[in-house]
Order: structure tokens, then sequence, then C-alpha cells
């Protein structure tokens, strides 16, 4: 068992804490701020913070680091000047694993190809006192559900579904690297005090209906962006009946609404899971807190008055959703789903059904997706798409094979992966994807974004909880209902599937061999990291250039990004990952997935120096070789999606200066003023419209860069007219310090000279 010490503190002081933090407030809280006012920052003055506004210091728990986010987080760490990390951190290797073959074949594959990698971030977690989660191990969220959550807890992590933890009642929330190095170097953690959405749910899952189906249905709401800054909590007689794990699924996709976390209140689902994972000791700690692990009474009797938003549902009606394509949030009942695909022309033949992923690859789904596939064995039924199954860790891999769930799904022809990321980052080597078909796939993973699963932008992908996903692989057909339609067996027969059944926890409990973990070394200062010079896949960093004090003047434009504009637009993910550690190289996908407003194609922009259209990337490079800075304009939600700040890095490497745009997605926001980049928003959104293909640029006040003071910026079209706009932008004076010194890394690197 981890971090029982650390647990166990945390619990001590936590009564004290929050009565102090009431006392000032004078009022009821919810879990959300009891978590947060319980995890002030040392230096950090408690106040009423005004949410959505305020800038607060806080001091998380731990932190955990996945290996495609990892490599570049401990380059940056590697140069603060610490000998370990200051509070206890993992590293998962999860995302570098391709799915082609087998789990196996597939994991002795990426242990050779990422051998590189692998050795680098073994070292460094030994070096800092790291705990190291081995290749095969597990992704990251199901391990640290499994292993480091608990309740009350508050934790980061460099990927966007860290999230995932608010299943067992913790504040956990995904950060771009150089956040991860604050903490890891015992600084402070900055985040704006986020505003409060209350999700009540009334009633009870039943039938066909999922916890799955509930973040789908929220997604349908609240849309990519009606989470932005926010912290949902869940409560209600429908939440406590929800299995831990399922309030793990619906926490994780709560990053599809760009909420900053999610979370439920600890309930017996919560201490059921953590005795089943071993950590009886950690219920019998949070029993003796409990009224502290939920909200107070009146909270959740008059949920209107203490958060920001309301929003009820109630699970007795509530049907099951399929969500896309290409976007999480185009909620669809599924009763509804024959129509609208026909409306949209979506094609509704399946190809391929898969199951599993950090969001949905507990002991329940698997055993409720079983359920059905024996089903079809036991109904003669032929299932028509490909269907794979994706592990979230060893320990629920090796259990579900000796539950023999593995072996239901071999008889309906099932392929099973590695426990890795695989086909949901873009790690698939589909067979004929590259042909670009116009094809559907159906998902129980939480993103759907185009190209996003195989590299195929024709690929119509759909999300959907595992059982609907099983159901439909087996019909392979978008628009068939299982829970009113029959399907035709292989003796002529109409079937009909019967509502899946399964058990939230194992009755013979979790088991494992060999979990994949690896601790750290007591004394880490004689381990030497190596970084060959001439790597491909890894480079030293250098500091980036400080800013000259000077108006910028004159500089271009890149790319005015029409439309969706996601991390995997900006920094795609699939093949690309393999140069996460080596910034020089991973910057030739900067923006190849964006469209240019003037001509509607991705990766093809005009080069102001020449007139000719080119790559984008090549285009930059090009500009950054004249000493010509640039701008980047975009639309709304700007940078959606993952935590990746190779996405902020990259525009930072190549001499990007400026992202100007309607809105941003708040992860991506924040790691571009880390990297000392201009994030900045259009104080009117139609001030967009007025961004011509031939543009320059000045900014005519920088100098006077402060908080709460809008930058002015001149736009000298090519025909000599100019139009003067505004910009806003949210920077505290931390955080333009980040942007004079060239970055928040760089400043740290000269306050400790
Ligand atoms: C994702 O789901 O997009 C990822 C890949 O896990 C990312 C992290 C990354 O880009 O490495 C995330 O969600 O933050
Ligand atoms: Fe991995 Fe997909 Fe989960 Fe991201 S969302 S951590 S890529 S399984």
């Amino acid at each position: 068992m981890f971090d029982l010490d650390l647990i166990t503190k945390n619990y001590q002081h936590l009564s004290a804490k929050i009565v102090k933090a009431k006392k000032h407030l004078k009022r009821p809280l919810t879990l959300s701020e009891k978590i947060l006012y319980s995890h002030l920052y040392g230096e950090q003055v408690l106040t009423d913070f005004k949410r959505g506004t305020d800038y607060v210091d806080f001091a998380p728990d731990r932190v955990a680091m996945q290996d495609a986010t990892a490599q570049m987080a401990l380059l940056q760490f590697m140069n603060s000047g610490k000998s370990k990390t200051a509070v206890p951190s993992t590293v998962h290797c999860d995302h570098l694993i391709q799915a082609s073959k087998n789990g196996l074949a597939d994991l002795e594959d990426a242990i050779k190809i990422n051998k590189e990698v692998y050795d680098f971030l073994e070292s460094v977690s030994n070096k800092y006192g790291i705990g190291f989660w081995k290749p095969g191990a597990g992704i990251i969220h199901q391990v640290v559900l499994e292993n480091y959550a608990f309740p009350g807890g508050m934790m980061i992590g460099t990927d966007s579904h860290t999230v995932n933890a608010g299943g067992l009642g913790m504040v956990a929330i995904g950060v771009g690297g150089a956040d991860a190095v604050d903490v890891m170097a015992g600084m402070a953690w900055e985040l704006k005090f986020p505003k409060l959405i209350g999700v009540k749910l009334t009633g009870k899952l039943s039938g066909w209906t999922a916890p799955k189906d509930i973040i789908l249905k929220v997604a349908g709401i609240l849309t990519v962006k009606g989470g932005t800054g926010a912290i949902i909590e869940y409560f209600g007689e429908g939440a406590t009946s929800i299995s831990c794990t399922g309030k793990g699924t619906i926490c994780n996709m709560g990053a599809e609404v760009g909420a900053t976390t999610s979370t439920f209140g600890y309930d017996e689902s919560m201490e059921r899971y953590l005795r089943a994972t071993g950590r009886a000791a950690v219920a019998d700690l949070a029993n003796g807190v409990k009224e502290h692990l939920t909200a107070d009474p009146e909270v959740y009797a008059n949920p209107e008055k203490y958060f920001d938003q309301v929003i009820e549902i109630n699970l007795d009606e509530l049907e099951p959703y399929i969500n896309g394509p290409f976007t999480p949030d185009r909620a669809t009942p599924i009763s509804k789903m024959a129509e609208v695909a026909k409306e949209n022309g979506w094609p509704t033949k399946i190809e391929v059904g898969l199951i599993g992923s950090c969001t949905n690859s507990s002991y329940e789904d698997i055993s409720r997706a079983a359920s059905l596939a024996q089903q079809a064995v036991d109904k003669n039924l032929k299932t028509k798409a490909e269907f794979t199954i994706t592990p979230g860790s060893e320990l629920v891999r090796y259990t579900i094979e000796r539950d023999g769930f593995i072996d239901t799904f071999n008889k309906i022809g099932a392929s099973v992966f590695a426990n890795a990321c695989g086909p949901c980052i873009g790690q698939w080597s589909r067979p004929g994807a590259e042909k670009g078909e116009k094809n559907t796939i159906i998902h129980s993973f939480n993103r759907n974004f185009s190209k996003r699963a195989d590299g195929n932008p024709n690929t119509h992908a759909f999300v959907a909880s595992p059982e609907i996903v099983t159901a439909l692989a087996i019909a392979g057909d978008l628009s068939f209902n299982p829970l009113t339609d029959y399907l035709t067996n292989q003796n002529g027969e109409k079937v009909k599937l019967d509502i899946p059944s399964g058990l939230e926890l194992p009755s013979k409990g979790f088991d494992v061999e060999d979990a994949g973990y690896q601790a750290p070394a007591e004394n880490g200062s004689t381990v030497v990291i190596k970084v060959d010079p001439v790597s491909s896949r890894l480079q030293l960093l250098q500091p980036f250039q400080a800013w000259d004090g000077n108006n910028l003047r004159g500089a271009k434009l890149l790319i005015k990004a029409k439309g969706k504009c996601t991390t995997d637009h900006i920094s795609m993910a699939g093949p690309w990952l393999r140069f996460r550690g080596h910034l020089d190289n991973i910057s030739n996908n900067m923006l190849i997935g964006a469209v240019n407003a003037f001509n509607d194609q991705p990766n093809k922009v005009k080069n102001q120096l020449t007139g000719e259209y080119g790559e984008v990337p090549a285009v930059q490079r090009a500009y950054k070789a004249a000493g010509i800075a640039t701008l980047v304009v975009g639309d709304q939600n700007y940078g959606e999606g993952s935590s990746r700040e190779h996405a902020a890095m990259e525009p930072r490497h190549l001499g990007v200066k400026a992202v100007i745009v309607k809105s941003f997605a708040r992860i991506h926001e924040t790691n571009l003023k880390k990297q000392g980049m201009l994030g900045l928003t259009f104080a009117q959104d139609a001030d967009y419209d007025k961004i011509q293909e031939d543009d320059t640029f000045n900014f005519v006040d920088l100098k006077e860069f402060a908080p709460g003071k809008q930058l002015t910026l001149e736009i000298i079209h090519s025909d000599q007219t100019q139009d003067t706009i505004k910009l806003n932008h949210t920077y505290n004076q931390q955080q333009i310090d980040w942007f004079k010194a060239g970055s928040a890394l760089d400043l740290i690197r000269k306050q400790n000279q």
C-alpha cells in the first residue's frame, strides 16, 4: 500500500482546516471547497476566494505523469536544481505502446522501439525518488485509481484525464509538465479558484444504462466548453448508487466538457473499492473523517444556493447515449440514432467496436460487456464488427482473464491489446486506415476528434458505454437499438439481447502476478542520466530567450485557424508521440491539423516572404530564419483536449510570439503562459473576422503589459488600411514575469542563480 503516512497526516489535520475555513467563510461548504481550502499552500492567506477570478496557491498531495508528457516534464525538472521530488510522484509507461497484433507481442515491440525513452524515464525516476510503472503495468489513471487516489486528496497529473481520480473523491487536475515541475520542486501550484457546478442525480441506473451515459448526457448539456474553469460535483441518491469505478468514468470524461475536474463525496461504493484494492486501512481512516469527505448537508439540500450552476438528471429516465462523430459533445439518445445517422449521412455499418481505455475498463465494465458477448455465443449470433479490448491495468487484465471473460470475448473473435492507451491515442496500426475511406467505429473511450484513433480523417468515431459498444459491435450497425430491436441469428431466428449483467467487484477479489511497479533508489544521487546528443527522441532543453523589453512590431500571421482546433490539431499524437522528448523534432508537427481559414485546408499556409504556400512548420521555420515574429489566430475553445505542453512549446521554440483566439481551453492557456508565450483573446469575437492573410501586426503597448489591462493590436492590411483592436488577457503579475523571463522555468532558473 502506498502513501499511508501521507493520508494519515492529511486526515489528522482535515477537521481543523475545515473548521477554520468555515469560520472564515461563514457558510456550509461543498466538497470541492473543502478539498481546495484544506490544500492551500503554506503562505497562501485564507480568504473567501472569488470563484473564476482569484488566483490561489495550492499544495497538491502528489503528482502523476505519463510517458508521453513525463519526458518534457522531467527534462524541465532536471533543470530545477532539486535532488528529489518534494511530493510523491509517479511515472507511467502507457502512451507509447502501439496496438497492432496482441497485447504480449505489442508490448515486446514497444519495449524495443522505445528503449531509449523508457531507460531515460526509469533512470530519472530512480534518481529523483519517483515511482516507476513499467510498460504493460497499465494506463496512468487506472493505476492511480487502484493505488494512490484517496477521498479528500488533491493531486495533479500531466494528462487531462487525471480527473479520473474524482471517482475516489479527490480533486485531481490535469496540467502541463511545467505545472508538475512547480509541485515537484516544492513550490506553490497556482490555479484560478474554480467555479462550481453541481449535478444532482436522482433515481437509479438500470437496464442498459451505465455511468458512461450520465457523462455523455452531461457533455450534451454543457458542450465541450461549458465546464471550463469549473469543478463539477455530483451528488444525490443517484450518485451513491453508482460504483466507484463508474464514478471514475464520469469524472474522467468531465475533461471533455473542459471542467477543471469532477468529484463525488465519499460513500460506501468508495469504501468497497478501497477494500477490494488492498487499502482497507485507508477506508478505515476515511470512515473516521467521513463528514469532511462530502459536502455539508445544507449544500445538497439547497444546491442552488451554493453552486454557480445546478443540473439535475433523473437516472430512472436516462437512456443510453451515443456521442459523436468528431466531437464528444454531440449527444444522441440511442432511440434517435437511426434517424439522426440517416439525416447526416453517417455510415451505419460499424467496422470496429473497441472497449476499455482509461475511461472504461473496470471489472464492472468488462463483466457487463462479457455478459453480452456470452449472449452472442448462446444465441448463435455472429458478431458483425471487429471487436477489441484494451484493459486499463494489469490488475484488471489478470483478474478478468482468471475469471474467464477474455475467453468469452475470444469466442466472438476479439483481440486483446496491451494494457495501454493504444487505439485511444492513434497508437493503432489499423489495417487499411491509410486509404482514408469513410467508415464508422464505436468505442468506450472519451475523445473522438478527427483522426484520433487511426489517423484517418474519414473515420466517424462514436463514443458509448462498453455495453452499448459491445451490443452494436455484435449487430455491426449504428442504427441498432438493443433496447427494442431484434437481430437475426445464424439459424435465421429473430433474437433479442437481454439486459447486460455484471459484478461491481470480483467476487474472488483482484489478483495479479506482477503489477509492474518499480520503486526508486533510496538515494539516487549517484544515478547518472544520459541523453545522447544525436538522439532523435530526446533532447536536453535550452532556455528560451527573455523578452527584449520592446513593443513587438512587424509580426506576420502564420495561420488563422478555423473552427475546432484541439491540441490534437496543434500537436498531433499517434506517430508523433515518439518525438515527445525532442522539442525540435516534434515541432515539425506544429499546427499541421489546423484548418486555414483562408483556404479551408490543413497544413497549407501562405509564406508572406515569398507569397508561396507551404506546410505550417516549414513556413514558420522560414520566418524564424528571417528573424520575423509571427502570431497564430484561432477560434473558440482553442487548445481543447490534451494537457500536452508541446502544443505551447512548439510555437515558442519556432518563434511564434502570440496566440490570439476567441477563447481558450484552461490547460492550454496556462501552458502558453508557462512557456513565455502571449495567450490573448479578442475583446470582441467579431475582430477575428478582421484578420487577413497578408496582415502585419504591431503590439503598441506591450511595454505596459499589466494585470487586468487590455493590450492594443494594430493590424496593417496589405492595402495599407489599418484596424486597431483590443485584446484581453488573464495574466497576473507572476505570469507576466514568466513572459518577461522567457518562461516560468527560466524565471525559476534566474531566481536560483
Ligand atoms: C489524450 O487523451 O489526449 C492524452 C494523450 O492522454 C493527453 C496527454 C498527451 O497528449 O500526452 C491528455 O489527455 O492530456
Ligand atoms: Fe490514454 Fe486515451 Fe486515457 Fe488519454 S484518454 S490517458 S490516451 S487511454
